[in-house]
């Protein structure tokens, strides 16, 4: 294949086999569940660290939460509160907007949809309240984005990737926050965005195992649900982390690191995320290694056109949110994100979820496109393009509904 080319032809993925997520580095099979939570799941949630998107901290001691907006929205039919987490005593110093809607006539606490967003919180609705995000964003003028700043145009951009409406009728509350305000996706060696808070003395970049954007945006979310179990409106044990592209990756990962996540959510993550790297269809790892140098940890560079030498492959990210409920989702057009890839991830973390007591994936074959399979994986691939599209969301729910109930 010319160098530059991404081959998007079955017959030309190479011959591949997957590492058994139910074999452990001794060579010992995987015999029952307590072998997988104590030696297997460590030690394959420890090599993503140290090959795939590098080590992350955990919380910051002095991270505060400041309510700084509450109000109704939807004409009355939702409660809208923003949360300012402050990472360090420095109120002009690193921060998070937490964007939260609730549905008004919850007489509990709701389980809640949480999700990174690409734009800045005020490009979900067209919500005036929200606050404008001010900070460094991807210049893309269709979503009013100028010199790398929201303007007014961006309100309600990105409005048909998140239908709050639909969320909040079926009984979930729903949290977001830019990921920009954890890392600004471009790469800048690492000195803005949260790494910094966490150098050694001398240090001035993360070790070629340690996190890079992916894993500040996965660190963030983990800091989100340390805020939803101090809100009392909102069920703490009932979160679901979705994501879209490159956030799906994210979201993926953060499941894997953090338990709290009681349900996963994959939309469209393709390469690095649900896609299985040794099919080295549509995106790579070199490719995305060379487009994106600040995603992954520095050794996960190591793979590039090297993806058998890889020790693991993400089925085993997948594993690592058994036996919790997880949806991963294609759409037909993606073919940059390897819908097969992603359907045969699934399948090979079917096996884990199979160990751990529950029925895993309920299909053998790639399903049909618009017809979903849920089981306590859930897979479908939609008609359309790379998106999170209002039909994602209608699985999302559903999905929900069977695994957490919505109240
Ligand atoms: C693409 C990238 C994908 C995906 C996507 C996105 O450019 O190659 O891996 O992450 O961006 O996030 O929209």
């Amino acid at each position: 294949m010319p160098p530059g080319e991404a081959n998007y032809d079955e017959a030309k993925v190479p011959p591949y086999s997957l590492p058994d997520p139910l074999t452990m580095a001794s060579g010992e099979p995987v015999a029952d569940a307590a072998a997988w939570t104590e030696v297997r799941r460590p030690e394959t949630l420890q090599l993503f660290k140290t090959h795939v998107f590098g080590e992350m901290p955990g919380p910051l001691p002095g991270i505060r939460f400041v309510t700084t907006e509450e109000g109704e929205a939807l004409s009355g039919r939702a409660l809208r509160r923003q949360v300012r987490a402050y990472f360090t005593d420095d109120n002009n110093g690193p921060s998070m907007d937490i964007l939260l809607y609730r549905p008004a006539e919850a007489s509990g606490p709701v389980p809640i949809f949480l999700g990174l967003n690409f734009f800045g919180n005020h490009s979900i609705q067209r919500d005036p309240a929200i606050h404008l995000n001010t900070r460094w964003m991807r210049a893309e003028a269709q979503n009013g984005i100028v010199n790398h700043r929201a303007t007014f145009n961006s309100r309600g951009c990105l409005e048909r990737r998140w239908p709050v409406a639909k969320i909040i009728a079926r009984g979930y509350g729903l949290a977001t926050m830019y990921c920009g305000d954890l890392d600004p996706d471009y790469d800048d060696g690492y000195h803005n965005g949260v790494h910094p808070l966490f150098y050694q003395d001398g240090q001035n970049q993360p070790a070629p195992d340690e996190w890079g954007a992916i894993g500040a945006w996965a660190w963030g979310l983990s800091r989100a649900v340390d805020y939803l179990q101090t809100d009392s409106d909102c069920d703490h044990e009932k979160v679901a982390v979705l994501g879209h592209s490159r956030l799906g990756k994210t979201a993926l990962w953060a499941g894997a690191c953090d338990l709290r996540f009681a349900l996963v959510i994959s939309n469209d993550s393709g390469c690095g995320g649900a896609a299985l790297s040794r099919r080295r269809y549509g995106e790579t790892v070199a490719r995305i290694n060379h487009a994106f140098p600040h995603w992954f940890c520095d050794n996960f560079r190591r793979y590039n056109d090297a993806e058998d030498e890889l020790p693991v492959d993400q089925h085993q990210l997948l594993a690592l949110c058994a036996p919790r409920p997880l949806y991963v989702a294609s759409a037909v057009e993606d073919r940059w994100a390897d819908p097969r890839g992603e359907f045969l991830a699934a399948l090979a973390a079917d096996p884990v979820y199979r160990l751990l007591g529950t029925d895993g994936l309920p299909a053998t074959q790639m399903p049909a496109v618009d017809q979903p399979v849920m089981g306590q994986i859930g897979y479908h691939i939609r008609s359309g393009g790379h998106d999170l599209a209002e039909c994602d969301w209608e699985q999302y729910l559903d999905f929900a509904d069977r695994h957490l109930g919505s109240s």
